[in-house]
């Protein structure tokens, strides 16, 4: 690969090695990170990416369009076949960009859109002050429950039935537990409310199986491609046949403009690789991977947020371990090992320094680890978090690209 670019020019080439060396030899925790196959790559980067393709199959404002009708109209069943969607749009461009499509296709600016808190999980597009999100509609915050550190289902009834948001909106982005969409539909209907699922993080355990369906009950149901679906970086609006044509005209024309085709086509490509029996086998092993490293760190004295996770990521708090959320990220990354600080539940910190860290499990998982290397990375991570000196973190980088080596990503990739 690469051996065009390799000459004419070597700067970007170089960075692109340098990338490659970097997930090869560290061990990549972030939650919503994953390593596509090959033929995601591929695809990613061929030739559809030189045409425009505004509109839709059978209807676009450019002529040319026949093989990239072909491919978008794969990408659309094959999402369909995989999360039982009435309809589907596989144009946003990004997870933010479905939410916003979701948004402007039902809401009016200052409506009101509940959703999980971003420091108790939630993400920056579900209605935070900073993002568009914040700055059009008003945001109504679900907490986590003190004790629990879980949604409390009956505090959000009661919390819909004071502020009657327009919109509920599920999904987090570091919330290590199981998300009930039906007792979603329930709150959302008590109050008139449409309900939009937010699957980014979940969407692979969904497409397998192991984690419950946001449909038939969610309106709208949002996600993006790249995280444990292992596709290309995108996003996909799925809805009830009713909302087709309003979310249809709200994609394009209403906030894009030309579609990535070529994006679109590793989406389809991904799909197909979702609809194989192997990637149920590769979820389930995510969550096997994510409770031995839970279970493993509890066992050394790291205190999770709710105790565990029944996904692929867990939140840990480190104020035990007399370490921030920044410090733990920065020492763990001279490591090789690559984590995300992050905000817990009521936390005293602020969002840059924070008194956690999200670990999630869909990346190694990827390049075959199991259970037992769950063991050796939570001692990896115990040590250099307890000891926080430069020898320990030395020889940690050591033993990471050791282990890194027997778990080659994209082997004869240059
Ligand atoms: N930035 C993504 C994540 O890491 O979870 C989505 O919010």
């Amino acid at each position: 690969m690469f051996e065009h670019l390799k000459k004419t020019d070597p700067l970007i080439h170089r960075e692109i090695l340098n990338e490659l060396k970097r997930e090869e030899q560290t061990l990549e925790l972030i939650a919503s990170e994953n390593f596509t196959s090959f033929s995601v790559l591929e695809t990613a980067s061929s030739f559809f990416t030189n045409k425009y393709a505004e509109g839709y199959p059978g209807k676009r404002y450019y002529g040319g369009c026949e093989f990239v009708d072909n491919v978008e109209e794969i990408a659309i069943e094959r999402c369909k076949k995989i999360f039982k969607a009435p309809h589907v749009n596989v144009q946003p461009h990004s997870g933010t960009q479905a939410n916003m499509a979701v948004y402007f296709a039902v809401l009016k600016p200052g409506d009101k859109i509940m959703a999980l808190s971003l420091s108790h999980g939630g993400h920056l597009s579900h209605g935070h002050p900073v993002n568009f999100s914040g700055k059009f509609f008003k945001k109504i915050n679900i907490e986590v429950d003190r004790e629990t550190e879980t949604i409390n289902y009956d505090e959000v009834k009661k919390l819909a039935r004071k502020t009657k948001p327009k919109i509920i909106v599920t999904g987090a982005s570091a919330y290590p537990r199981k998300i009930s969409f039906k007792k979603f539909r329930e709150i959302a209907d008590s109050v008139g409310a449409y309900l939009m699922a937010d699957i980014a993080h979940i969407a692979g355990l969904i497409a397998a199986g192991i984690h419950p369906s946001p449909f038939p009950w969610a309106d709208f149901v949002t996600t993006t491609t790249h995280k444990t679906l292992r596709g290309p970086r995108g996003g996909v609006i799925m809805c009830r046949k009713k909302f087709a044509s309003v979310i249809d005209k709200t994609v394009i024309p209403g906030i894009q403009g030309g579609p990535l085709v070529h994006i679109i086509a590793a989406k389809a490509v991904a799909f197909g690789e979702a609809l194989n029996p192997e990637f149920k086998k590769y979820q389930v092993q995510i969550v096997k991977n994510a409770k031995a490293l839970a279970n493993e760190l509890i066992k050394k004295g790291f205190r999770l947020v709710s105790g565990g996770t029944d996904t692929h990521l867990m939140l840990v708090d480190l104020r035990n371990k007399k370490i921030t959320g920044k410090q733990a990220q920065e020492l763990l990354e001279e490591a090789g090992i690559t984590v995300n600080k992050n905000l817990i539940p009521y936390d005293p910190e602020k969002p840059f320094i924070t008194s956690g860290i999200r670990i999630g499990t869909p990346a190694i998982t990827t390049r075959g680890m199991k259970e037992k290397e769950m063991k050796i990375i939570a001692q990896l991570i115990d040590e250099v978090i307890t000891k926080k000196d430069r020898n320990t973190i030395k020889k940690v980088r050591t033993k990471v690209k050791e282990l890194t080596k027997k778990f080659p990503i994209y082997k004869g990739a240059v």
